[in-house]
């Protein structure tokens, strides 16, 4: 059980939750009025849950770094259209880099399979009763991949726009997926989500003629929660907006290889200093 978000996932969860005197099946936000547990022990209990992923996160990228390998988190409600997105994204990629998916659904490996099919390695992970991904798990999905150095890696989150925003799973980025079928108001409903992602994706604008969506509204809702987040229009369904996203992607990645060059220059500088020698 996790107790930051009352759901079934959270890799340490369980240990945190008999201290906290919780049990199997209960929901924490209502043991925060439960008797015998504290609000305070319970704020306590979601720290230690966070800080322990945290550590995980960490590991996690320091792999992805070492392998030079672009990691983006994809979030979204259920069925806003991460799947097929990706279906598209890895065709428009063509091969000009390794690529690999880890899912998270809660049940089935259906969304592994689409991805397999466009011949791309994914591994599923499924997270029962939990709605979120966590990094100790994505870290275990890993070793199933074989290394992709100078890659992309893209995880698909279980679909909720709530939860997978506390959990760093080590990505590079968060990117946000709405569908114009959802209303314009969700960046205000769920702030944390769109605080969290560096990019909204606004998919099936092929449908904006039959919806009443306003899409100038939700990208200002988008932009009070957080000022700095990008936007694609797009549709997965006929392409439109692709080259935009995928253009974006490929700037991303090549500032992440930039800044690990940077890293690596600085290091080499002050392995040189060592020896007493010039730097390069
Ligand atoms: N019209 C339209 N339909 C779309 C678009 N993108 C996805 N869909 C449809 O939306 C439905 C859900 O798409 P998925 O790609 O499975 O969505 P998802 O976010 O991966 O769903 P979960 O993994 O279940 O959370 C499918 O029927 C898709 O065909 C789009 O751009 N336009
Ligand atoms: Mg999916």
């Amino acid at each position: 059980m996790c107790t930051v978000c009352g759901c079934g996932a959270g890799e340490g969860a369980p240990a945190a939750q008999h201290q906290a005197g919780l049990h199997e099946g209960d929901d924490p936000h209502r043991h925060s009025h439960a008797p015998g547990v504290s609000e305070r022990r319970r704020v306590q209990v979601e720290q230690d849950i966070l800080s322990k992923n945290d550590r995980f996160a960490a590991q996690n990228r320091a792999r992805f770094e070492a392998q030079s390998l672009f990691v983006l988190n994809l979030v979204s409600s259920p069925g806003s259209g991460k799947t097929s997105l990706l279906t598209r994204t890895i065709e428009r990629l063509g091969g000009r880099m390794p690529l690999a998916v880890i899912e998270g659904d809660q049940q089935t490996d259906n969304d592994a399979e689409k991805i397999r099919a466009t011949g791309v390695p994914a591994v599923q992970i499924n997270t029962g009763k939990g709605c979120h991904l966590d990094a100790h798990r994505v870290g275990h999905a890993l070793e199933q991949l074989e290394p992709l150095p100078g890659g992309v890696l893209f995880i698909e989150n279980v679909g909720n726009l709530v939860c997978p925003a506390a959990f760093d799973l080590g990505e590079a980025h968060k990117v946000v997926i709405l569908s114009v079928t959802e209303g314009e108001d969700k960046p205000l409903k769920y702030p944390d989500m769109f605080h969290a992602a560096d990019l909204m994706l606004l998919n099936k604008i092929d449908l904006l003629p039959y919806v009443d969506f306003d899409l100038q509204r939700c990208i200002e809702y988008a932009r009070r929660i957080n000022p700095e987040i990008q936007v694609v229009q797009l549709s997965a369904r006929d392409g439109t907006g692709m080259d935009e996203w995928v253009h974006w992607l490929e700037a991303a990645r090549s500032e992440r290889i930039r800044q690990r060059i940077g890293a690596l220059q600085a290091q080499a500088r002050a392995l040189q200093a060592l020896l007493g020698e010039e730097a390069i």
